[in-house]
Order: structure tokens, then sequence, then C-alpha cells
């Protein structure tokens, strides 16, 4: 059914224009059609966006809706409407019938003022909403109880349908609505590390969901789900191609490609961007140099900028990772990130489009510690980029770590706009199998106060431009979505891509109402499913810390692939690549000194941070060695000695895992059996890899450490060569 309909939209390439938008519109409303159907079987592909009915006594409390009011005049408009139709449809048994006016009591009226006029009275109460903004009402219209989706914009009525749909989905009472929603951060983009190839560096979810290779002749009906879900949690751009980017990508050939996706995604209100390599004008423009300052160089891309909007007139801009891991940047030239960063933004800015310039960077020449090299690099920047450049930063110092501390960029760059960047992917933090909601890590770091102006000066209050006033404001996700059916590789793994929208959309949202949300709309209302999931999601992210990296370990993970514990891990290319340059074991203690007697990376935090983080007595534990080289016997607050401290903790973490697969058992009947018994499958792969961690990790350290494990924990199973004699030459995901 899907294929016949998605066959429909693949002619589209070749046409003029005018019939391209026609296409479009016919093919996106086909699609609409066929998502009427309900899915056979529960394989996760539906998404948070299942529609089943409603059951009582939820049902009771959703005032039926008897008719709909919204306009279809606009690509938008029409997925808007279709999206209502569908979700109504599921959800409450029959889809209401389509009405010009409000006629009786009961309509669902949603536009506009200019695309449904009974709304226009409610313009003033859009103010401040901005494009993407929604209010949500009930009210009276024509003298009958109605509900009203406003918007000041075709996108913002758009998103405000999927929140009232998400009211019904998660058993809200909808039937006295005042809401009032616009997004805090303006960019909310995925990151894919999507190759050419299709193969996805760091990707645990089958291949790339893009097939370069038949775009654009091939529509797949998947890019319109994409982009569909995408929607429904407000996600507004997506960068389709990895930061170790390929300057192919620029092509005319493969421009065509991605000009047909931004077609698909359009009506959703999602812009494609794209990574561009740094060299690409050496690579594919013939030129002898890509120095940012030559003007032959900046003649090139101000050409490239102006080839990718004649084909897609609302492309976002670039994603550049330059200097960093052996990408090519403006260093090569001896230049500085803002040069090269300004250059393409130069190019950009005639058409609106914005570069988003990596911090993840650090050089060949090794620095003391690598933990301070993005800040050495960029501060002495600051001030010095073009307004339509942002700089990415990832949430910690090191490299999406199990648990960081918070990048002491934010905060640090008052006159730069700061734009957080999360991994969704879970790359070090047990690829797909491992059940790790990744909504308390985030929502951490987005609490965490900077103190750059004062107490309660919070990241997320640094990337939503309140704190120093900023613009744009910004986020990015590095996917963690392929073409395996369920999208994200596990149906837990789908929570995480779900959470990153809704707190990119409000990143002072909380992480357990997320949670709450999505069990509702993907598993179950009933609270005897809602209370343990989210109680087991909560509890996750603590668990995986404490068997994998506890007390602030990191970067223990084995080499190339980063699959399973490698703490051993030494020798190579270079010395931050390994692990014994991050936990710094020896006879006298372990952990790494970034207090002043070492390589005084705190003092990048303003000076309370840096306090805090620098006295042995004040750090949170969470991060004790992260921060400070601490003796095997030092006392931490439990009382415990740190070694048995350290072991406390990782049979903590394996123990959390038996407990969320007790939790998941005792759900069996409450949960459909295809998804019940994959999640069960996992959580048994997790709790096998949970004590690899721990028992690989204590045969290690304890050479160091040369005590005893306490009382009542068991030795490892095997020596300490068994676990570093294994080896997974294929593990997924690896870099290449
Ligand atoms: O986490 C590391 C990954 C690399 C990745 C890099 C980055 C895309 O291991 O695979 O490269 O970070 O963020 O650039």
């Amino acid at each position: 059914m899907r294929r016949a309909c998605g066959s429909r939209i693949a002619t589209w390439a070749g046409r003029r224009p005018g019939w391209r938008r026609a296409g479009v519109l016919a093919a996106v409303l086909a699609l609409a059609a066929a998502w009427a159907i309900p899915a056979v079987a529960e394989d996760g592909h539906a998404l948070w966006l299942r529609y089943q009915p409603l059951a009582e006594p939820a049902r009771g409390s959703a005032a039926p809706v008897t008719a709909l009011v919204a306009a279809a005049a606009t690509p938008i408009q029409a997925v808007a409407r279709q999206e209502l139709l569908r979700g109504l449809g599921g959800l409450l048994g029959t889809a209401p019938p389509l009405a010009d006016a409000v006629a009786r009591p009961g309509a669902l009226v949603v536009g506009t003022p200019e695309s449904v006029p009974a709304l226009a009275r409610l313009r003033p109460a859009l103010e401040g909403l901005g494009r993407e903004g929604y209010l949500i009402r009930s009210l009276e219209i024509d003298g009958h109880p109605a509900t009203a989706i406003v918007a000041n914009q075709d996108i913002g009525a758009l998103y405000g349908a999927f929140h009232y749909l998400r009211l019904l989905q998660t058993g809200a009472p909808v039937d006295a609505l005042d809401l009032r929603s616009a997004p805090k951060l303006q960019l909310r983009v995925l990151n894919h590390w999507d190759n050419l190839d299709r193969h996805v560096e760091r990707g645990y979810a089958g291949q790339s969901i893009w097939d370069w290779h038949r775009l654009p002749g091939w529509i797949e009906p998947r890019y319109t789900d994409y982009a569909r879900a995408n929607a429904s949690i407000g996600i507004n751009g997506t960068v389709l191609n990895n930061v170790n980017a390929n300057a192919l990508v620029l092509t005319p050939m493969y421009l065509e490609k991605v000009a047909a996706l931004a077609e698909v995604f359009r009506p959703w209100g999602i812009r494609v961007y794209l990574s561009a390599r740094f060299s690409a004008p050496v690579e594919i423009g013939g030129l002898a140099t890509a120095d940012p300052l030559d003007p032959a160089v900046r003649r090139w891309w101000r050409a490239k900028a102006d080839q990718i909007y004649a084909r897609i007139p609302d492309f976002g801009g670039f994603l550049v990772k330059a200097n960093s891991e052996g990408q090519p940047g403006p260093q090569d030239y001896g230049r500085s990130h803002a040069d090269g960063a300004n250059m393409l933004a130069e190019a950009l800015a005639p058409h609106e489009g914005v570069v988003m310039w990596r911090a993840f960077v650090y050089s060949d020449e090794e620095p003391d510690d690598r933990a301070k090299q993005a800040y050495t690099e960029f501060v002495p920047h600051d001030g010095e980029f073009a307004d339509n450049v942002l700089v990415q930063v990832k949430n910690g110092a090191i490299d999406f770590q199990p648990r960081e501390p918070f990048h002491p960029l934010f905060g640090a760059m008052p006159q730069t706009p700061l734009m957080m960047e999360f991994q969704i992917t879970k790359e070090y933090l047990g690829f797909a199998t491992h059940l790790v909601y990744l909504g308390p890590m985030w929502e951490e770091v987005l609490r965490a106060d900077t103190h750059a102006e004062g107490e309660g000066s919070t990241v997320a209050k640094v990337i939503d431009g309140s704190l120093h006033g900023q613009r744009p404001t910004g986020i990015a996700g590095v996917a963690n979505i392929g073409s395996d059916r369920n999208w994200s590789g596990s149906h837990f793994d789908q929570a995480n891509w779900y959470a990153y929208g809704r707190l990119a959309w409000d990143p002072h949202a909380s992480a357990r109402e997320i949670a709450a949300d999505w069990v509702r709309m993907t598993f179950s209302r009933d609270p005897a499913v809602v209370e343990p999931v989210v109680d087991m999601m909560m509890a996750s992210h603590q668990a995986v810390v404490d068997y994998m990296t506890p007390l602030g370990l990191h970067h223990l993970m084995g080499r190339g692939h980063h699959y399973g514990p490698g703490p051993w891990v030494e020798g190579g290319p270079r010395a931050d690549w390994t692990s014994v340059y991050f936990h710094r074991a020896s006879r006298d203690g372990i952990g790494f000194d970034r207090t002043a007697t070492g390589s005084d990376a705190v003092s990048q935090y303003a000076p309370p941070v840096a306090r805090q983080f620098g006295d042995l007595e004040r750090v949170p534990e969470d991060f004790l060695l992260w921060f400070h080289h601490v003796p095997w016997d030092y006392r931490t607050r439990s009382g415990r000695p740190l070694w048995d401290e350290l072991v406390h903790r990782y049979d903590r973490g394996v123990a959390a895992v038996r407990e969320m697969r007790a939790t998941w058992d005792g759900l069996e009947g409450r949960i459909d059996p295809e998804r019940h018994a994959q999640v069960a499958a996992f959580l048994a792969i997790q709790e096998q890899e949970a004590q690899w961690w721990r028992d690989a990790s204590i045969a290690y350290f304890q050479t160091f450490a040369q005590r005893p494990l306490p009382d009542g924990h068991a030795p490892p199973p095997q020596p300490l060569e068994h676990y570093q004699a294994l080896e997974f030459p294929h593990a997924p995901g690896d870099g290449r």
C-alpha cells in the first residue's frame, strides 16, 4: 500500500517547478490517505504517532470533535488537516466531517487568522508567539462551544495540531484548554552522521535512510514519515550528511538529490542543511587552495551557495567540522576558526543561511589536556564571528561520555550564539541494545549553572539567548535514525529522539514529564505501565554511568568501534585517544587532576564553579575523578574508601539493570508481545554487557589498587587477559 502510494511521487524529477509543487501536494495527500490504515504488526514503525483508539475512561474525558474546520490551501495546511483527520479518526474511532463554519457545538477550528476567518478575532492573543508558536483554546465561536488551534503562520498551526493530538493520546483533559506555546530555540536540528555510501558513523539502526543512489528518481515513503515524526516534536531542520564530510554532496548531481528531499520535508516545516567539507574548493572546484582569505576561494563558495539556493530556496546552511580529527580547516592556511566560518557566512548571508561551526576541535599537536582545547581556541574569537554564525558546542568538553560536566564554553562567549550539540545515538552508552533514556542527562546539563552572570545562569539560558541576548539560537542532536523498521535500533531509543525534540522546543522542560508522555503515546496509558516504565527510564542513565564509568571516570571504551570496556587501551597515534590518558590509574590512585596542581581545566569555568569543581571536599562526587587524582583509600562521602566505593558503584549499576529486567518482565501481558519480547531480549543483553563492563574494569583497576574486593562483592569470573583479548572486528557504526 505504502509502496504503491510512494511510487506516485517517484516521478517528479525533471518536471517544471509548478508541476513539481502540484505533484508534492498530491503525493502528500495520497500518503496521508495511506496512513489511515492501522499498522498490522507492532514493529515500532509508528513511533509515538500510533493514534490507537482511546479506551475508557480516557475517552470520556475527551470532548468529541463534531467537525473539523481547517483550510487546505497550502501544503502545510493540507498536512495539518490530514494529520488531524488521521489522528482523530484513529483515536476517536471515526474522523470528524470537514466543515466550512462552526455550525454546531464541538468543532475543532484550526489555522491562522487568514486561513480561517472565524479565528481572526484571536489575532491580538497571537502576539509574541512568532512564526512557529500557537494557541490552543476552548472558546465559543458563532455561539457554539469549540476548540481553536490558532497561529500566526501555517507551521504554528501544524505544531498546534500535533500538540492537540498529543493531549488526546496521553489522556489529558481537553474540555477547558488555554495553552500557549512557542519554541525557545530557533534552530532545532538533527545532525545525521550519514555517509554517501549509506554507512552511518556511530549509527546502530541499520543503514542511512537516505537512498542516495536512487534519489531523486525514487522517493521513499519513509522520507515523509521521517518529516512527519520530526514535525510532531518541533524539529525544523536536518543536516543530511556526516560532519566528516565528503565534498561530493556539494556537486550538482547530489544537489538534485538534496533538493528532492527538501521538497518532501518542506510541508512539514523542515529545512535541509549540509555538512560542508572545508577543502571542497580544491577537491571539487579545481582550485589550488581552500584558504578562506583567498579571493578565488571566497568567490567559489559564493557561487556554490547561489547554485544551492537556485535549487533549494529555503536551504538552511552549512555545518562544519574543521581542524578536528584530521578534517581540513582554516588553520591549514594559518587562519582562524572565525576566518573560516565568516567566509562561509558571507556566501550564505544573501540567502539568509547560517553556518553552524563546530567547537569540537583538537589539533594534531596534543595539548596538555584535551578537555581544555575548545575553550582555548574559541574564547579569544568571541565577538569576531559574523551574525549568521553559530558555534556548536558538545554538552561536555571531551566527547559525549556517559556523564560529563557541562562544557566550559557555555557562558564564556557572551558575544557569540552558542548551539548545544547532544548525541542522540548512543555511541558511548551501549549502542542500541542498552536501555538508556537520555532525558535526565540532557536535563542535568541544561540546568547546570554556569554562573556566567551570577547564580541562575543556566546552560539552558545561555543557549536560548536569554542570558546574553544572542541570536540566532539553536540546538543540534546527532541522530539515532536508520533504515531499521523501528527507526532507532530499539523501541526505547525512540524515546531519545522524542525527548530531544521536546527539549529543543523547550530546554527548560522536565525529562520525567516528557518520558511520561512518550510512554503513554508509545506503549500504554495504563498507570500500571506508565509509572514503572517512567521510573525505569529515569533511573537508566545513572545505571549506565555506574556500570561503565562511575565517579567521573571517562573515555574507557574499546578502541575504534567504542564497543565494550577498554580501560587498558594505550599507545597508538595519540595519547588523548587512549584510556590510560584519561583515568591515570597508578599504584597511588586514580583520576585526572584538572585542578591548579594539574591541567587547571577548572580555571576555564566561572570562579564559583571553578572553586567548587577544584575543591575535593565540594566537587560533586559524580565528577570526582574527572577533576581530581585521588588515592585508593580516599574516604568518599558514603564513608567507604575510594576502591570500595568504585566496586560498590559498578555493582549498583549491574543491579539496576537486573531491576529493569524484573520490572519489564512484570509488564508481560500489558505490552504487545512483539515489542515486549524485543525489549526483554535487549535488557538481557544489557545485563550481560553491564556485568562485562563491571568485571573487566574491576579486573583492570585492581592491578593498580592492589586491594581485595570488599565483602559481598564477587571477583571477576575471568582473568584480566581474557577481557583484554576480546575483539570485535565487525562492531557497527565505526568511523571510516
Ligand atoms: O565522538 C567522536 C566520534 C566520531 C565523530 C566525532 C565528532 C563524526 O567517535 O565518530 O566524528 O566525535 O563529533 O566529530
